[in-house]
């Protein structure tokens, strides 16, 4: 057992709590495979109704993955132990999916990266002023992952693409208009609506209501109209020639913030999105996201990014290939085929 995931239940309400605050409950093996355990178990039990997901003390619902630990498996063991991390959050992600229970996910602060793989799949996703919200993974060389090329195709009109090629935050406010959560609640509120859920877990939805209030303007819909247009080209180099005809300041930021990022990402991204129209259902994206995630990890760009963002903090990566251009359809080919069928990825087989 773990102590960096905290298990509780009150009466008919099951209660997972992230607790591992010196690295913002970013996920590790051990955690992904408690939770899991504890999901299943709930799963069978007629005595649980509803699961509430949230994280303990400090600040942050979940940072992501325990990517230092990941870039050292490359080097360490040939990846093997960075596929048994992803096998099992994967794992945990879809279990999530398909959990006929309802789930309530507090996104209190900062949600990135495992922690949008964590809460994107409850039914209840609640928002608050702390709300950090992102697919930051083109900053490290790696790709949006835990279902990404699920949830962010399916945003209103070119919001997912922008979200994956810039890595952009997103606030409370801004996650209650994307759809993102479904709930806005003033972070104050928070404790009481977890004690109201458990005196009352048949009245999830009700107690949720009650206590949202109205979120601020969000300054995503505002850009709305320019990410529908300059985000709408189907490769990555037009996009960046789309931002770079566009005389806006914004355009400009946002021109710089793609082209910081990894250009491997970015065009794994783009054709993840493609591929998910079809997959025919959220396993078949985990399979190809595990696919996927076997041959980043061993890429130098994910040692370099997690080098610059995380390790040296100097934020100044070098990409290898450097350029859109230097991406290849031919190494994308080799991201994206099958493993050998011993080491395909499969869900748990209760979750099927
Ligand atoms: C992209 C990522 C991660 C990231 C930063 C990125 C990520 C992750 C962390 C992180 C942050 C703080 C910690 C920690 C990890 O940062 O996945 O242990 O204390 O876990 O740009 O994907």
């Amino acid at each position: 057992m773990t102590d960096l995931i905290h298990l509780h239940s009150h009466g008919h309400v099951a209660h997972v709590s992230l607790n591992r605050p010196r690295a913002i409950h970013a996920l590790t093996l051990e955690m992904c495979q408690a939770m899991a355990a504890a999901l299943l178990d709930w799963r069978q039990d007629e005595g649980i109704d509803v699961v509430l997901l949230d994280h303990g003390e400090g600040r942050g619902f979940c940072a992501g993955g325990d990517v230092a630990a990941l870039r050292n498996s490359a080097t360490a063991d040939g990846g093997k132990s960075g596929r048994e991390f992803f096998h099992a959050e994967y794992r945990l992600n879809h279990l999530l999916f398909t959990y006929p229970k309802p789930v309530v996910a507090f996104m209190d602060g900062v949600t990135m990266g495992g922690g949008v793989g964590i809460s994107q799949p409850a039914r209840y996703r609640v928002a608050t002023e702390n709300t950090k919200f992102a697919m930051p993974e083109g900053a490290i060389g790696l790709f949006p992952d835990v279902g990404a090329g699920h949830y962010l195709p399916r945003l209103r009109g070119q919001v997912g693409k922008f979200l994956a090629l810039t890595g952009a935050r997103l606030d409370g406010a801004e996650c209650a208009w994307a759809g993102l959560a479904t709930h806005y609640i003033e972070s104050a509120h928070l404790a009481e609506v977890k004690a109201r859920i458990i005196a009352a877990p048949d009245q999830v939805e009700a107690v949720l209501r009650e206590f949202s209030s109205r979120p601020p303007e969000p300054r995503l819909k505002g850009n709305k109209e320019r990410i529908d247009r300059l985000f709408a080209p189907d490769t990555l180099e037009g996009i960046i020639a789309a931002l770079k005809g566009d005389d806006s300041d914004w355009a400009a930021r946002e021109l710089a913030a793609v082209t910081s990022k990894c250009p491997t990402t970015a065009k794994v991204a783009l054709r993840q999105f493609e591929e998910n129209a079809d997959c025919k259902d959220f396993a078949a994206e985990m399979a190809m996201e595990y696919r996927i995630a076997a041959r980043m990890i061993m890429r130098p760009d994910f040692a370099e990014g997690v080098r610059a963002v995380l390790v040296d903090k100097d934020n100044a990566p070098t990409w290898d290939p450097a350029t859109p251009e230097g991406v290849s359809e031919a190494m994308l080919d080799e991201i994206f085929a099958p493993l050998p069928e011993s080491e395909e990825w499969t869900p748990f087989p209760e979750a099927t």
